[in-house]
């Protein structure tokens, strides 16, 4: 086995790759930009050389670099992990010419599939089922226009050239076709230089199902089961799974058989991917292959149990293929969900940021996290925005939805918007646990993808104080002076009775709270409701009962922005120190003392029915008056001082129990 590699590629494709070869003894040679000097993957790595600046076109990109460094640094061999250079004729090509093993197929099976239609014409030969339509060299107008008529409508002009859904077009009648044919080419030559077309039937409501192959270099070749990716989003894969729903034995033996001859057709080594178009009534059509090891790998591995990297290596380094068809098996279900930084809200704009907070569920037999990043790492314009894939493995596909939403409450992240909420609605939706796969999936179930908060403004606002003031708390500076009272923490504050504003912009709002503090309790105001709060944080995690309803959150505060995790729902504030001046505060309808100062009038007794805004205290300080109005509407249950007492800024003057209509509107 190689004793040393280098891995030309960087976030989780490259930890990812490390932690295989780390196991099998092989030493690992890192890459890096200027943008990654600490990043995950060289911190894994048992070196790592710097490549350049930040862009991929100066770093990840730079073939020539790369080479020149396995061959200093002593490495036999090149994986190159997905993007970047894994599909690149010439860089494999440079690294045979450099004696170096490319990890991956030959060079000419790369090339094979750079064409559409000169795949078609090869999968066609080894007799794989094409789309029915056309794919010949000959693209005038009269030819394309009697293959359309014979393929029947609607069909698909696809750019020969073209991939990933780019220069695709949608013909529905034969009256549209010049049309649609003309503005197709202008567009691919446009983009891809080249203006071929081919022609194929469409398929209104298909599936992508995809087939995991691998050949050793002997020619023997093998399918580990297929994987169900058809839920996208602008051609981009947002959930995976394995196996796909429904799929009889009887078709996914055709469908690997399929693409053992699709990659034995192009005398394919290594990991390889053959996509098919999976239609309603179970036929299937290829689409493309991919010659790569793909993000949606770890499904595969979690139902075969097998190590793809593993078997790589061994194929790269000449061994046999691990195992024989026959001894290929799969178990249980295995959902992939790809963690974004992203702005489902604004349709999906990619999101850079500091990951100031971030904790991910506890990895186990069940539960599994492949990712390049750790806390305090920046996401940056400069690659793709995947910040994780979480996987997740159990006995049927119902279970396996259940770890999914489970794991993603418990992936929790501050400082980068992330599609963290969308996955979890996502998942969690009727019509995907029903296995409604299709490639419109998202389109056609927006309604359910972008679902209400499930926790109400008051309740989140209550917890906000409640973490807020808990933080604030923890994070008192104790003095060291053994007699202090500012030392003895707890009795000082047992015996403590103030009010406090909080202000907590939410969105465009902000919400001014007023928290009373008494004996660990609190009593937080907000609107014309009151609420009851008990709270205890430990570190990020909150346990609170507001009214008797007790609610156990995680959150995140840091510089006054605080972010709480609830039920794979997040919900966001600002929060801003007490700027009250004394006028004000007492106009605000404190309950609390807001100085030092004299009571000069009670205008409530025990017992009384008192509406909000009501003046019920007249203080006295610095020679100005200052009426305490109540907060709320609701009866007055104590008084803690008559006129004439002297009261210290803080203390609560008057207790008032909310009437039951408000407290209705608080529960
Ligand atoms: C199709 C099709 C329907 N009929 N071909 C999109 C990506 C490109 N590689 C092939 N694609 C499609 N080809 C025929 N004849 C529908 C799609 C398609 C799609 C395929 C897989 C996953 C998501 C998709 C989303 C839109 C369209």
């Amino acid at each position: 086995m190689f004793s040393k590699i280098l891995i030309a590629n960087r976030g989780e494709i490259a930890c990812r790759i490390i932690q295989t070869a780390h196991r099998m003894g092989i030493r690992c040679v890192a890459v890096y930009s200027d943008a990654d000097a600490d990043a995950r993957h060289v911190a894994m790595a048992d070196e790592a050389f710097n490549i350049g600046p930040a862009p991929s076109s100066e770093s990840y990109l730079k073939a020539d670099k790369i080479i020149e460094i396995a061959k200093q640094s002593g490495a036999q061999a090149i994986h190159p992990g997905y993007g970047f250079l894994s599909e690149n004729t010439q860089f494999a090509e440079a690294c045979e010419a450099n004696n170096l093993v490319f990890i991956g197929p030959p060079s000419s099976a790369i090339a094979a599939m750079g064409s559409k239609s000169a795949a078609k014409a090869i999968m066609e030969k080894a007799g794989v089922p094409l789309v029915p339509g056309y794919h010949g060299d000959d693209q005038s107008p009269d030819t394309l226009r009697k293959e359309a008529a014979k393929c029947g409508f609607p069909l698909l002009l696809k750019a020969v050239a073209g991939g990933g859904g780019k220069g695709m077009r949608v013909v529905e009648r034969m009256e549209e076709f010049d049309d649609a044919l003309a503005a197709a080419k202008r567009e691919s030559k446009n983009a891809f230089g080249n203006p071929d077309m081919l022609i194929e039937r469409y398929l209104t409501q298909p599936r992508h199902v995809e087939i995991q192959v691998f050949c050793d270099k002997s020619g023997k070749g093998v399918y580990l089961a297929e994987r169900d990716c058809s839920v996208q989003r602008r051609h981009q894969k947002v959930l995976e799974e394995a196996p796909a729903p429904g799929l009889s034995d009887e078709t996914r033996k055709a469908m690997g058989e399929a693409a053992v001859k699709a990659a034995q057709a192009i005398n394919y080594v290594g990991a390889g991917t053959v996509e098919f178009l999976y239609d309603v009534d179970g036929s299937f059509f290829f689409m493309e292959m991919n010659t790569r090891l793909q993000v949606e790998h770890p499904v595969t591995e979690m139902v075969t149990g097998q190590d793809l990297v593993e078997w790589q290596l061994k194929v790269a380094w000449g061994d046999p293929l691990p195992l024989e068809q026959s001894q290929v098996k799969t178990r249980g279900h295995a959902l992939e969900a790809r963690i974004y930084a992203e702005d489902p809200d604004q349709d999906f704009l990619p999101a850079t940021g500091n990951l100031r907070y971030l904790s991910t569920p506890d990895e186990s037999a069940h539960v599994r996290v492949d990712t390049g990043v750790t806390e305090g790492d920046d996401i940056s314009i400069h690659y793709d925005p995947m910040i994780a894939k979480l996987i997740v493995w159990d006995e049927t596909r119902d279970q396996a939805i259940n770890r999914m939403v489970q794991a993603l409450e418990h992936y929790r992240i501050a400082g980068v918007k992330t599609n963290i909420r969308f996955l979890h609605a996502l998942a969690d939706a009727q019509p995907f646990r029903e296995a409604e796969l299709t490639t419109g999936f998202i389109e056609d179930h927006r309604e359910l993808l972008f679902p209400k908060s499930k926790l109400d403004t008051h309740k989140a606002l209550v917890l906000a104080a409640g973490f807020v003031l808990e933080q604030r708390k923890s994070r008192e500076v104790i003095s060291t002076d053994p007699w202090s009272p500012f030392g003895r923490q707890n009795s000082w504050r047992m015996n403590s009775e103030y009010a406090q504003p909080l202000q907590l912009q939410v969105g465009d709002e902000i919400h001014e709270l007023k928290v009373l503090e008494r004996d660990d309790r609190y009593q937080v105001f907000v609107g014309d409701s009151v609420y009851n709060l008990t709270a205890r944080l430990d570190d990020d995690f909150l346990q609170a009962v507001i009214n008797g309803h007790r609610i156990s959150i995680h959150g995140n505060l840091h510089n006054d922005q605080l972010v709480l995790f609830y039920e794979g729902d997040t919900f966001q504030c600002t929060v801003y120190r007490e700027t009250y001046g004394f006028e004000e505060m007492a106009g605000e309808g404190s309950l609390a003392a807001p100085m030092n100062g004299a009571i000069v009038a009670v205008q409530a007794k025990v017992g009384d029915k008192v509406t909000a805004g009501q003046s019920l205290v007249i203080m006295e300080a610095m020679k100005m008056e200052h009426a305490i109005k109540a907060p709320a509407d609701g009866i007055v249950t104590e008084i803690f001082f008559v006129e004439g007492d002297q009261v210290s800024e803080g203390a609560e003057l008057i207790a008032i129990e909310v009437t039951a209509d408000a407290e209705e509107e608080a529960g």
